[in-house]
């Protein structure tokens, strides 16, 4: 009698604590992604691949991708292959952070979602500035949009002298011809 009731304790108590631990062993989790958390690219991404710990339903798979201002970047459907999921993206990235949100469904039924960021940054942009005149890139920008913002502003005072000095430079001309066909008429 008394073996019998140490015995339905220990199994009440083993139950106990094995009970909180079953439903965590039971989750999925995201085991590997492409592009990984964190990663720095030169080359924008056409894809994003996540690798889980379980199947993956492709009724409950929601892998979203959207960009630093949190607007939504168009993509594929999620195309689901035992546990891994992956979107296509449908346009090309430009450089900035991203952020993959996910959202699966454990084997127990549980919904399990999370996100990550990863960060394109290209050579795209700098190629397009003006040639390197000198080393320090971002001075030598500022540098250079100066001048040309002030060369423009200086534009209206010159074109307005140059209009008004051809105005007299023909007005002079004309009472020379004046002059000339006078003095020959007479
Ligand atoms: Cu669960």
């Amino acid at each position: 009698m008394r073996t019998r009731a140490v015995v339905a304790f220990a199994a009440a108590l083993t139950a106990l604590l094995l009970a909180p631990a079953t439903p965590a062993a039971a989750h999925n989790a995201l085991q590997s992604a492409t592009p990984a958390q964190d990663a720095r690219l030169t080359v924008a991404p056409t894809s994003v691949t996540l690798r889980f710990l379980q199947r993956l339903n492709p009724e409950f798979t929601t892998i979203v991708l959207s960009d630093a201002d949190r607007q939504r970047v168009p993509t594929g459907a999620p195309a689901v292959n035992g546990t891994t999921g992956t979107v296509t993206v449908d346009k090309s990235l430009t450089n900035g952070t991203y952020t993959v949100a996910y959202r699966v469904v454990s084997a127990d039924g549980h919904p399990v979602q999370g996100s990550y960021r990863f960060t394109v940054a290209g050579p795209t942009a700098p190629a397009a500035s003006p040639p390197p005149a000198s080393a320090g890139a971002v001075t030598s920008a500022d540098a250079v949009a100066a001048p040309i913002s002030a060369t423009g502003a200086d534009d209206g005072p010159p074109v307005a002298l140059v209009a008004g000095g051809a105005v007299v430079a023909l007005a002079v001309a004309g009472a020379a011809v004046l002059l000339l066909r006078r003095r020959r008429a007479s």
